[in-house]
Order: structure tokens, then sequence, then C-alpha cells
């Protein structure tokens, strides 16, 4: 009996300091008082500062409404621009908390890289831009191309599959930064620029003369893009995970950042949990009652984001197509708040 009742406190006591090695992260967040966000060097509609150092767009919004979740306040972020080769490395040392900034959900990420996926704030696939002069319509026609690309990134890794497996030749220039890589394809040292294609909306922008250029029809791999946290602290990457769902579901709800506290008083068995009126949902993360509040006060739904960013109210003008809500002939699906 007594060794039974000394091996269960043991075990008891390796399973609370298990918890207490691992739910760290935000705690570190909370003495620290802010969050570090791993962001792109300047992806307009995914993350890109303004003059004034202002960061906005779709990955960035996932900071802020974490921001908001953790200290009912979007603002309290260190914004961390990493190249696409850095990224991973900020995410293992702990220089950011997490990483939000357009990159894929793959299998060696989750394992080698030691991240932990969170969600897809973006599903996306990897295309071509061509100059229009150069009058190609299909990548199938690209044989004997040499193709600018970002190095570190799946682009890259597409690109090689793509060519080889269409038995063409093609002629690689890597580059660590985006700009350098639009800049070197813009003066003619390649024939092509590939990357998410929502990159390429993004980084249409920066051309000097956009129309002189062609998107290809070709879409040649999947980009699910979103948040990622490092490996080992489960409570921080529920907190991340839920907080993407959080906003997919309030579009789902019709939750608007206009209507918060109107719907909040909403007597739905669904909307008094989802608002923490009845149970302690929030609380269950680490978080507090009205965390769902706090998340669409600060940056709206899912639908709201995507429109302000990258959809029709912003300049990339992007469709929702698959990212639409699974009820609305879209993929956007978030497990159930309760
Ligand atoms: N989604 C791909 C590509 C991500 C990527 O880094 N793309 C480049 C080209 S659009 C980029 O975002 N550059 C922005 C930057 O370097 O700041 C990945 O995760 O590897």
């Amino acid at each position: 009996m007594k060794r039974v009742s000394l091996v269960f406190t043991l075990a008891l006591a390796a399973a609370f300091s298990a918890e207490a090695a691992t739910a760290q992260t935000l705690k570190t967040i909370k003495d620290r008082g802010l969050l570090s966000c791993g962001v792109s060097q300047g992806l307009p509609g995914f993350s890109s500062p303004d003059d004034k150092g202002n960061w906005t767009g779709l990955d960035v919004d996932i900071c802020r409404a974490i921001s908001a979740a953790v200290f009912n306040d979007p603002t309290k972020i260190k914004f961390v621009p990493l190249s696409a080769k850095d990224r991973f490395t900020a995410l293992q040392s702990g220089e950011i908390d997490v990483l939000s900034r357009n990159t894929t959900w793959t299998l060696s990420r989750d394992t080698s890289l030691g991240a932990s996926s969170t969600g897809v704030t973006y599903y996306d696939g990897q295309g071509f831009m061509v100059k229009k002069s150069l009058k190609v319509n299909s990548a199938l026609e690209l044989n004997s191309a040499s193709v600018c690309v970002q190095t570190g990134t799946t682009t890259e890794q597409n690109l090689a599959d793509y060519f080889k497996g269409n038995n063409m030749k093609y002629e690689v220039i890597a580059f660590g930064t985006n700009d350098e890589a639009i800049k070197a394809y813009e003066s003619g040292r390649c024939d092509v620029f590939t990357t998410d294609v929502s990159g390429l909306y993004a980084d249409r922008l920066k051309l000097a003369n956009a129309a002189d250029h062609v998107v290809l029809p070709e879409v040649i791999s999947k980009e699910p893009l979103g948040p990622m946290v490092r490996h080992g602290d489960d409570q921080w990457f529920d907190i991340v995970k839920w907080t993407l769902f959080a906003m997919i579901t309030a579009e789902e709800l019709g939750i608007t950042q206009k209507n918060v506290d109107e719907m909040a008083k909403s007597t739905k068995p669904e909307m008094k949990r989802v608002f923490g009126v009845d149970g302690n949902l929030g609380e269950q993360l680490g978080l507090t009652k009205d965390w769902v509040t706090r998340i669409v006060k600060a940056v709206g739904n899912y639908g709201e984001s995507f429109d302000r960013n990258v959809g029709a109210g912003s300049r990339l003008g992007i469709a929702r197509g698959i990212n639409a809500l699974w009820n609305k002939g879209g993929i956007q699906y978030a497990p159930p708040i309760r």
C-alpha cells in the first residue's frame, strides 16, 4: 500500500512538473508584457509595415488577436521581420513566440524543424509569373527558363519537383530575400518568378508596370499557410490554435467587430458558450471568459480580416475561393467551441 501511494505521488509530481515546464510561454509573454511575433520582411496583405512602422496584414492580425486575447490590447507586440531561411531558427531559439509569416504547413517542418502548425489562415498554392513579352501561356512552355526564387522555401522544392516531373530543364537563381528575387526578375536576370500565388498578387504591386506581367494558370502545389509555435508547450499551442478558430467561428456565427457587444447578449446556448456567459472555456485555455469578444473587437472575424487585408476590400483583391467558409463553398472550418 505504502509503495503504491509513493509511486502514485511520484507520478503526480512528475506530471505537475512536466506541466510547469511546458506551460511557460504564456507566462513568459505576460512577464515580458509583449508577444514576440515572427513576420515577413514585407509582403503586402500578409505582413508589411507602413512608413511609421505600423504592421498590418492577415498574418499580423493573428498576432493582434493573440495579443488581444492575452492582454486585452492588440498592440502589445514586438514584430520580428524574418527571411524565409531564418524563420525556424527564430522559433526554435525562443526569439519569437509565434511564427505568422506566410509559412506552409509540411510534415518535415512539424517534425525535424520542431514547429507545431496550429491551423490554416490561407489555403494557397504555388504559381509562376512571367513577362507578357515572353508570350508564354502555360508553365509547360518554360523548358530551359531561368527562375528567380527565394531560398529556404517550399517554393524551391516544388520548383525542382515540377520541372523534373515534366522533364524540363531550368536554371534556378536563388535569393535570400524576396525583394532581391523580385528585383532580379524585374531587371531581366530571370525569365520567371515563382512563389505562392498570394505572394504573386502581393509582389505584383511592387513592380513598376504590373500590367506587363502575367500569372500563368498552373498551380503546382498545396501551400496551406498558417501560424506555428514551438514544440513542447501544449497550452500555448492551444491558445494560438483556438485564437484562429475563434475568428473563423465568429464569421460563421455572424459576429463582427461592429456587432460583437450586441451579439454577446444573445441567449442562444452556443453564443453563451462562445462569449463565456456559460462555462469557462476561455479560462480552460489560460485566458479569460471574454476571450472571443477581445479577439473580435481587436481584428474582426476571419472574413473581415481576409477582406480588409487580401480580399475585396484590399489592394490585392483576392477572391475568397477555397478560403470561404465550409458552408459557403470553401474549406475554412473550425472545430466546435464547446
Ligand atoms: N509558403 C512558402 C513560401 C514562403 C516565402 O517565404 N515566400 C516568400 C516569397 S512571397 C516571402 O514571403 N517573402 C517575404 C519576405 O521574405 O519577407 C514557405 O513557407 O516556404
